[in-house]
């Protein structure tokens, strides 16, 4: 027990490294300051903050009460799961708790009565945080390892999963896969997801009892037996591609295929010895928070990294609202042995915005002249003569993160190819981290801007949209769109207050408004007719302003010519309707003549 502490507070020493210090105080020649460096959460037991779901339902054993045998006795089937008494009980809980020594407490499936149909699990543990391991998972079956099972990851809180490792006692048969050992990959494939059979052939049920994801024997690849050398991993961290994200989760998912069959083949005289028993789950990692945060505590049910460096985020994956001048990143292990805090930077703040971002040595002999954006102040001046001070260590060790940007030189993919040089820390008001050098213009400028800005800096709106003038310049919400009526506007775009352009006769912010006197219908038209005006005659009524409806013997548009004109008949018609008419009707309507004459 004492060799198992000592071992286990070895690894974590060992996993842990340095990166333990987010800021100090230090003095230089211009008077005390902070200085950041990149800085990670120690590493914790996670299961004390694990979600964890069993599926399908009723899979957990003892409702109905069951017996079940061991693959040692199988005749002697004594032992009991129920669900309603405390002490026989086996919820899934009992694979987190605290274990008081030599009695194991475990979760117990159903055993596997309705054989030849598979027997089928899965335990899922979510975090609702990602979390970086640093050292093994390892599950313990009690009564037996399964023959075939799976281990599957989320890194999205559980919307998507992905395969981490398959387990089989004879893998190509369950998975198609050839097995392998971790100890076999090599630095190439260190990330590789492979299936093992170490973990799934018979060993007696209390003799093995342990299934392993090997997260120290991938380090190893790189920090060597005893991960002596956790520089070297933290260099690859950095620089493979999906090396980090491969330790990183939110959830694991086990999926327990079929059970421990004690070696032989299926006994369907007596399944009850077939079943699954898990008594720990132990998952050791730290809390990603990207380099920015020490410290990473449980709050409101979830837990959630003390981000430094100004940024925000569960992870400290985004910059502090005002601190979004320069676009976010992660603090890098790197330069060895301190790393870079990768700081988020206010406007105007003296921490490193404006930064020489083109090195005329890489770029050739031109000196680039850069704009900085308005409102952004000149370069930090550089410090000499710093002393360490306080903050509990000596930090005279660490060096001076380099200030000046990394060059990467892409080869645009197709087309005339001229390189295009992507800069790292780009000025973008955080709606882009990519920038580039446009050569003949001799500036740098800001690539796909987000959130509907545009510019080189991805200070302006995209046409369609206009400033939010609400939010600051760094805000996701800057830019709001025109939403400019397609048929009342002439095009789509509109002017510094979220006015839009009219065709004629449409007013409104938006021009889904006609002004007096005109009517909508598929965009704005004069008006035919109307009551004041343009009034229908010879008693004539007005429809929605878009025509008269002229009475019997009259025509036009405002029903001012008589049928009698044209065509005698109709004439004829027409005023013997007239006479039919009540006489009340006849004097209102020679009011309205005598009214019309008036005028
Ligand atoms: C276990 O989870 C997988 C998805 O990861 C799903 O396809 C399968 O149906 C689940 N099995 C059970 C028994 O719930
Ligand atoms: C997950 O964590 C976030 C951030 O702490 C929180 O807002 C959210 O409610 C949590 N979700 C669940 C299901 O606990
Ligand atoms: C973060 O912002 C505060 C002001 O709110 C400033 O004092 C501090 O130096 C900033 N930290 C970093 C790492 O830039
Ligand atoms: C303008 O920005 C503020 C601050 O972010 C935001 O609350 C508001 O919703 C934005 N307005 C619009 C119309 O998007
Ligand atoms: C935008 O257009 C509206 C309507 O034409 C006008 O009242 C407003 O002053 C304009 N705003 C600006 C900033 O030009
Ligand atoms: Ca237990």
């Amino acid at each position: 027990m004492l060799y198992l502490v000592a071992f286990l507070l070895h690894c974590l020493l060992l996993a842990m490294g340095h990166y333990d210090i987010c800021k100090s105080w230090v003095t230089t020649d211009d008077g005390p300051s902070w200085e950041f460096y990149a800085c990670q959460p120690k590493a914790m037991r996670m299961k004390d903050y694990v979600i964890v779901r069993v599926d399908p339902p009723g899979i957990t054993c003892g409702d109905p009460p069951e017996r079940f045998c061991t693959h040692e006795n199988p005749y002697l089937c004594s032992d009991e799961c129920d669900a309603s008494t405390p002490d026989l009980a086996h919820p899934p809980k009992l694979m987190f708790d605290k274990e008081e020594e030599g009695l194991a407490t475990y979760w117990q499936s159903v055993t596997w009565s309705r054989y030849p149909e598979p027997l089928l699990a899965n335990i899922t543990l979510s975090w609702n945080k990602s979390i970086e391991l640093t050292d093994d998972i390892v599950v313990t079956f009690e009564y037996g390892r399964p023959t075939v099972m799976m281990l599957e990851k989320s890194l999205d809180n559980g919307r998507t999963w992905h395969p981490y490792q398959y387990y089989a006692d004879d893998c190509m048969e369950a998975f198609g896969m050839p097995a392998r050992r971790v100890r076999d990959l090599s630095t190439t494939s260190a990330n590789r997801v492979i299936c093992t059979e170490e973990y799934s052939r018979w060993a007696g049920s209390k003799k093995e009892k342990n299934v392993r994801l090997e997260v120290r024997d991938r380090f190893a690849i790189f920090a060597g037996q005893d991960l002596r050398y956790m520089d070297n991993l933290y260099t690859r961290l950095e620089s493979a591609k999906g090396l980090k994200d491969f330790f990183t989760v939110t959830d694991l998912r086990m999926r327990l295929l079929r059970p421990a069959l004690g070696g032989t083949y299926v006994q369907r005289e007596n399944l009850y010895k077939y079943f699954y028993a898990v008594s720990n789950i132990e998952v050791t990692g730290r809390c990603k928070c990207n380099l920015h945060a020490n410290l990473c505590s449980f709050k409101e049910g979830s837990l959630q990294c003390e981000c430094e460096h100004n940024t925000t985020g569960q992870d400290c994956g985004k910059c502090k609202k005002n601190f979004r001048t320069r676009s976010w990143r992660a603090g890098s292990y790197l330069p060895l042995p301190n790393g870079s805090p990768n700081a988020c930077a206010a406007a105007g703040s003296a921490f490193g915005t404006v930064r020489r971002l083109v090195n005329p040595t890489v770029l050739g002999p031109k000196p680039v002249p850069r704009e900085p954006p308005e409102n952004i102040r000149a370069a930090p001046k550089s410090k000499s003569g710093r002393t360490a001070h306080s903050a509990g260590k000596k930090h005279a060790k660490k060096p001076a993160a380099s200030k000046s940007s990394k060059l990467i030189r892409l080869n645009a993919g197709s087309g005339p190819v001229a390189p295009v040089e992507v800069f790292r820390d780009c000025e973008c008001y955080g709606h882009s981290n990519r920038c580039s050098y446009i050569d003949f213009l001799n500036v740098v400028t800001c690539v796909s801007c987000k959130h509907n800005t545009r510019g080189q800096h991805c200070q302006h709106c995209r046409l369609g949209f206009y400033r939010n003038s609400s939010a600051e310049l760094d805000d996701e919400n800057v830019c709001i769109e025109c939403n400019c009526n397609q048929i009342g506007s002439l095009h789509d775009r509109c002017n510094e207050t979220g006015y839009c352009e009219c065709r004629e006769g449409a007013t409104g912010p938006k021009c889904d408004d006609c002004l007096p006197n005109y009517y909508w219908r598929q965009g704005c038209f004069p008006n035919v007719c109307d009551e004041e005006l343009l009034i229908c005659q010879n008693g004539g009524t007005c429809y929605q302003n878009q025509r008269c409806l002229c009475p019997d013997g009259y025509k036009g548009v405002l029903c001012e010519q008589s049928k009698c004109d044209t065509d005698d008949k109709a004439c004829n018609s027409a005023s013997s309707t007239y006479l039919s008419l009540p006489p009340f009707l006849i004097s209102a309507l020679l009011l309205q003549l005598g009214h019309r004459l008036d005028l």
